[in-house]
């Protein structure tokens, strides 16, 4: 998207706002470097198609919030396409028993791979995603990666999962996101499409900036409180209410070292 962009010469088209300064993440920070030594950005908006055999599934996750946000600024186009309109026959079939037997219908290739050739016709896919439980495991690495994508594709499967052919001939990416299983690809794509979406530069104002996110740095987030300052006769710790800056700053990072050392200490080994 970038190089895309930069080759371009900056041509403002479309709903693209502006070209800004500005650098979200260290991987952005980097690539932006890496090509211009300037940390220049165009705002161009990522396309999100999503195939589903239920749509509805996944209008909610995204009209609210963070995500109604970045469509609304254009930032963020997300299309949900409807695998039935690529049904082999009138009754709308788009799965069918397996070959080899056993229960448990499979996604059929025909609709799949008529959806992707035809969206394909449209704009060319950076990755063509299918989401499911034996896919590489989801992780904040992963989403900062496609968050320097421009356009994406994401399959939902359902039943026993998709022919293997659309798998080895057009998915350029599988994932799942933990290790249990989800009735259907949607909601594993929304949680995609949200972790993505909110790395998008424009999205999160200053205060909520993805900069400082748990993950991150691979460390997760300290403790936070509001007011008031006391309540119940549980208080918030002093150091927060110092007025200073530099010791709040390194109370938060020994907390936030804490933490991830406590609860998830894998993330200190690399
Ligand atoms: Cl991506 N799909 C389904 N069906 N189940 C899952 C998953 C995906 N990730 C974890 N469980």
């Amino acid at each position: 998207m970038l190089k895309h962009a930069v080759k371009e010469g900056f041509e403002v088209k479309g709903s693209r706002t502006n070209l800004i300064f500005y650098a979200l993440t260290q991987k952005h920070l980097e690539y932006l470097m890496g090509y211009r030594g300037k940390f220049l950005l165009y705002l161009c908006p990522m396309r999100i198609d999503i195939i589903s055999v239920i749509p509805e599934l996944l209008e909610s996750p995204l009209a609210h919030s963070i995500m109604k946000r970045a469509r609304d600024k254009g930032l963020l186009e997300v299309q949900v396409h409807h695998l039935r309109q690529w049904a082999v026959n009138e009754y709308g079939q788009v799965d069918d028993y397996q070959y080899g037997g056993g229960a448990g219908m499979v996604m059929m290739p025909e609709p799949l791979a008529n959806a992707i050739e035809a969206l394909s016709k449209e704009r060319q896919y950076d990755e063509i995603i299918y989401m499911t439980p034996d896919g590489q495991d989801f992780s904040q690495g992963i989403a900062n990666q496609l968050s320097l994508k421009e356009n994406l594709l994401i399959i939902c499967g359902h039943y026993k999962g998709i022919d293997q052919r659309i798998r080895d001939h057009f998915v350029t990416k599988e994932i799942s996101i933990g290790n249990y299983v989800l009735s259907g690809g949607e909601l594993a794509a929304a949680v995609v499409v949200d972790a993505v979406g909110r790395l998008l530069p424009g999205v999160l104002n200053n205060e909520t900036s993805a900069l400082f996110d748990s993950f991150q740095d691979n460390l997760l987030a300290p403790p936070v409180y509001t007011r008031p300052a006391e309540f119940r006769g549980w208080k918030v710790p002093d150091i927060l209410l110092s007025g200073d800056l530099k010791k709040i700053d390194e109370w938060r990072y020994e907390q936030a070292v804490q933490r991830t050392a406590e609860r998830k200490p894998d993330l200190l080994k690399d």
